[in-house]
């Protein structure tokens, strides 16, 4: 898979987090502090007595389980976990306009003096992926999760229905993240429609996008999947109401995750799921549940790099005529007859476009 290679990130770079430090004034502090940090930012991580990963938040409290614990065999999903705030500033070797924190991150951190089992994240390491979206409304670039290998993109055969321009932005964020794609297709107890299953197929056989069928409810596709998880972080994302919390339960075999069912007027999830959650698989691996993302606008995304993460264009991209080509209105444009001869679905071409406008 080729990958966009982005811009190197600036190492330990600062960042004052909302809850400040205590003291005098908190502005006065904070300043201070950030200057002797910006002169010695080892001295702050000096401060850390233990590294550890994110695993869920609740809150402005990020739940941390510290290395040891977390690299122990797992019987059970979940361990034991260090409650951590940020105190005031954090020194991060990520950018610095994305999300300071995210499940998956590994953390420093420093432990509250009266309480083991509570502590204050003073610095946040290398992301190696990150799984991100333009938050709604805003300009940050949100990481729905950091260090995931494999990212499930959840679909339901219908209720909510199916949406294959959701499907192609999640292709993209997965390759922008460096993180592997498979598409699960899930409630297929329902009835697969032709047409649907037509759709998903074009994915498998022409750019090579592995596929579960499932079903959370009859058990379909459970062991596919669970392999499929083994040894690796993944992560389930996909609309509200697709199932993915069923599919967590489902391959844990217990019932882990409140699952309700979606509303019967709109058709559509009710956002059961409000916040990530990283459990251990018994086996091996790690899962992360997320919240529903009905919403997915793309970050870090210029409108002429969009063409490269359509996979299906490559073979026709270099015969246009003017290069580069955006493949919308230029003359003698390959994709753009390609899409003419029915061998690009039109629909997929019409994800690109909407995409291109929105960018
Ligand atoms: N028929 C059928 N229903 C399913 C299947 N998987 C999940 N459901 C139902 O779909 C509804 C939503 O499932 P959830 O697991 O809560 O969906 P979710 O994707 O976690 O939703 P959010 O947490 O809101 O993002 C529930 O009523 C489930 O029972 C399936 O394979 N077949
Ligand atoms: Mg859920
Ligand atoms: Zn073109």
């Amino acid at each position: 898979m080729t990958l966009f290679r982005r811009k190197p990130h600036r190492k330990s770079i600062l960042r004052r987090d909302s809850a400040r430090i205590e003291g005098e004034t908190v502005e006065e502090q904070s300043v201070a502090l950030s200057t002797r940090l910006k002169k010695a930012p080892e001295k702050h991580r000096a401060r850390a007595s233990f590294v550890g990963r994110i695993v869920g938040v609740e809150s402005n409290t990020w739940l941390v389980e510290d290395h040891y614990t977390y690299h122990q065999p797992h019987d059970v999903p979940f361990s034991p976990t260090h409650l951590c705030i940020t105190g005031g500033v954090v020194t991060t070797d990520n950018r610095e306009d994305e999300s300071l924190l995210a499940v998956g991150d590994w953390v420093e951190i420093a432990h509250m003096p009266d309480d083991e089992r509570r502590g204050v994240i003073v610095h946040v390491r290398q992301r190696q992926t990150r799984l991100f979206r333009r938050s709604p409304g805003e300009h940050e670039v949100q990481v729905i999760a950091a260090n995931v290998e494999r990212a499930f993109l959840v679909h339901s055969v219908a209720l909510p229905y199916f949406s294959r321009r959701l499907l192609d932005r999640h292709l993209i964020a997965a390759e922008q993240g460096g993180v592997e794609p498979v598409i699960v297709f899930n409630k297929i107890d329902l009835g697969v429609p032709p047409e649907i299953d037509q759709v998903i197929k074009y994915y498998r056989d022409q750019l090579g996008i592995p596929i579960c069928r499932t079903s959370a409810i009859r058990g379909d596709g459970i062991s596919e999947l669970r392999a499929l998880m083994r040894g690796v972080t993944s992560i389930l994302i996909g609309a509200s109401g697709v199932g993915k919390s069923a599919l967590v339960n489902a391959c844990f075999g217990i019932s882990l995750q409140q699952v309700r069912a979606i509303s019967r007027k709109y058709e559509r999830g009710r956002h059961t799921t409000t916040n990530a959650r990283l459990f251990h698989l018994q086996d091996g691996g790690e899962l992360v549940d997320t919240p529903g993302m009905r919403e997915f606008a793309l970050a870090e995304l210029e409108p002429e790099e969009l063409a490269f993460y359509f996979h299906d264009f490559d073979e026709y991209s270099p015969e246009c005529k003017y290069q580069p080509c955006t493949h919308t209105h230029e003359p003698n444009c390959a994709v753009r007859a390609a899409v003419e001869r029915g061998v690009i679905p039109f629909e997929r071409y019409e994800s690109y476009l909407l995409i291109l406008e929105s960018l």
